[in-house]
């Protein structure tokens, strides 16, 4: 195929809405509510208006350990995009490829700007989410994630809250600061509904976020989208509730 052949094609693919599609079946989405990175795709593709047929994986039974799970994703995580014979899974993939393919400007087209919520999106991945939810939250939370030995659980938490508050603290300054509304800037990107997904965790372990106050002033502005409380109603009824009389180490 002509160069110019193929551009025109990929654009008219990304440029094509979903709605504008009605013959197609909505791609699928393996997840579970509760999980975090299956809430930031759920909330962009309710966000955007993208109609996903939401398949849960029962993670409280251990389905995505199984062989049948395993065999779409080797990782035996959630989630996973099915569209058609084409699976990805990686929540900030799956972001990336729902929005291109919807053409949506919460991931721009201009090479820069995209670059910009790619490097954000890349922040909260190997940044804030490896010490806040891995480092500091899920062993507070999840059995599994508990260390077996009391010091190194310790440890852990110290050396998670000390990062943590390390990136929230640069997340408030520097990247969203006093002036911005989103994390790229004026506009909402799959950055935020990425990293909304991820600070919103905090709730399980009644993290208290007002010292970051640009941070509180974002995740408010988040938690204001009108999809919001019916994205995160399972997490809040099952992980966020049932946790309230629970005390966990302080941020
Ligand atoms: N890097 C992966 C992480 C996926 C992941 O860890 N998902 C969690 C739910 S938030 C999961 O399925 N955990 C299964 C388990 O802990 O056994 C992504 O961003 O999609």
């Amino acid at each position: 195929m002509a160069p110019s052949e193929h551009a025109r094609r990929r654009k008219a693919f990304q440029n094509a809405p979903i709605a504008n599609r009605p013959s197609e079946p909505p791609m699928k989405l393996y997840h579970h509510p509760i999980s975090t990175t299956s809430r930031a795709v759920m909330l962009f593709a309710a966000d955007a208006g993208i109609p996903l047929d939401l398949h849960p994986v029962d993670l409280f039974a251990g389905e995505h350990l199984q062989p049948p799970y395993a065999a779409i994703n080797p990782n035996q995580a959630v989630p996973v995009l099915e569209d058609g014979a084409f699976r990805l899974a990686e929540s900030a993939a799956i972001l990336r490829y729902l929005a291109a393919r919807a053409g949506s400007p919460a991931y721009p087209a201009e090479l820069r700007l995209r670059a910009r919520v790619d490097e954000r999106l890349d922040w909260f991945n190997t940044g804030l989410s490896r010490d806040f939810a891995y480092g500091f939250v899920y062993p507070q939370l999840y059995p599994h994630h508990v260390r077996p030995e009391p010091a190194g659980q310790a440890q852990t938490l110290a050396w998670g809250r000390e990062k943590a508050r390390r990136w929230l603290g640069i997340l408030d300054e520097s990247l969203i600061g006093p002036r911005q509304d989103f994390v790229c800037g004026d506009r909402a990107t799959i950055a935020d509904h990425f990293g909304a997904a991820i600070v919103t965790l905090g709730d399980a372990v009644q993290a208290d976020l007002r010292p970051w106050r640009n941070v509180s002033r974002w995740l408010a502005r988040m938690r204001g989208l009108p999809c919001w409380g019916k994205v995160n109603h399972a997490f809040e009824t099952l992980i966020v509730a049932p946790n309230r009389g629970r005390r966990f180490e302080a941020l």
